[in-house]
């Protein structure tokens, strides 16, 4: 059974870090939407960078919780046959054990050069213009995609959408484009598609199952499920 699972902030909300649409999604009074944009660091790259900054660092000091350590699992018992999607730019997958893992929208633990383009992986700030490790030229950004930007390996993404049996939304509300198109895509292509949120979100086209809980509670029962169906 080939499985895709699309995961969104949901999913490490209960590691300690914010949501997009929680807390009304802004950051430090900004629109999201205003500091995720490549406009936004042209006009004040300082506050886009303190923005990646802060968030790189809240990341160093939170931990995967049993919603990633479950998919983590199953990636265990089914290998190759589950690809993780996420849209979050944070390693709590990479640390409960994933490999077979696609960020879409970057990650924050790289940085972007705009005068080689090289991603150098980054743990430190960005804010004080650090050289470039390959170019020494003083031009690195987040290596996360803005909106406006395209996101990343969407031909690996889809290859794997049109041609899996189970698609999985856990914890993303479905509001932000290409990703929130996938569970339409899959069932276009006869998926059986299932959404694992704390509430049913109002997606365009009804998922054929929906759990509704907490990451932690619902992901683990999910997997067992499967992993039953599996045994
Ligand atoms: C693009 C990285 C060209 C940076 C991000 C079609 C229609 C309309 C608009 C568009 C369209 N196509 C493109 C657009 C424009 C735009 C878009 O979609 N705009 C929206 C706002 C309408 N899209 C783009 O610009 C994209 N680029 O289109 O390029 C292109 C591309 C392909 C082909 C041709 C052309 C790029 C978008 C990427 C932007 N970057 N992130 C950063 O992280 O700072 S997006 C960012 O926001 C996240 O990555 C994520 O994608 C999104 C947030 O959504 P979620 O992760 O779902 O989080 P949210 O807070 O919204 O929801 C949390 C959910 O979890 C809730 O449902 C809640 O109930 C649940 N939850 C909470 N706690 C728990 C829980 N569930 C379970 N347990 C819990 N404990």
């Amino acid at each position: 059974m080939r499985i895709v699972v699309l995961t969104g902030a949901g999913i490490s909300e209960e590691s300690g870090l914010a949501t997009f649409r929680g807390a009304g999604g802004l950051w430090e009074g900004h629109r999201v939407e205003d500091v995720a944009t490549p406009e936004a660091f042209e006009l004040d790259p300082e506050t886009v960078q303190r923005f990646y900054d802060a968030r790189r660092r809240a990341v160093a000091s939170v931990a995967p919780n049993a919603a990633h350590q479950a998919l983590a699992r199953l990636e265990q018992a089914i290998g190759d046959d589950l690809l993780v999607v996420t849209q979050n730019i944070d390693d709590l997958h990479e640390r409960a054990g994933t490999h077979h893992l696609v960020h879409m929208h970057g990650e924050l633990r790289r940085a972007r050069c705009l005068h080689c383009g090289e991603r150098p992986w980054w743990d430190g700030d960005l804010v004080d213009r650090p050289p470039c490790p390959l170019c020494g030229q003083r031009m690195l950004r987040p290596d996360v995609v803005w909106f406006g930007e395209m996101p990343y390996d969407l031909d690996v993404i889809e290859e794997a959408v049109v041609a899996c049996d189970v698609f999985a939304a856990v914890g993303t509300s479905g509001v932000v484009y290409p990703a929130a198109g996938y569970a339409a895509m899959a069932k276009a292509f006869g998926a059986r598609t299932i959404e694992l949120n704390l509430w049913a979100t109002d997606a365009p086209l009804p998922f054929d199952e929906i759990r509704e809980g907490r990451a932690t509670v619902v992901v683990p029962e999910w997997v067992d499920d499967i992993m039953g169906s599996h045994a």
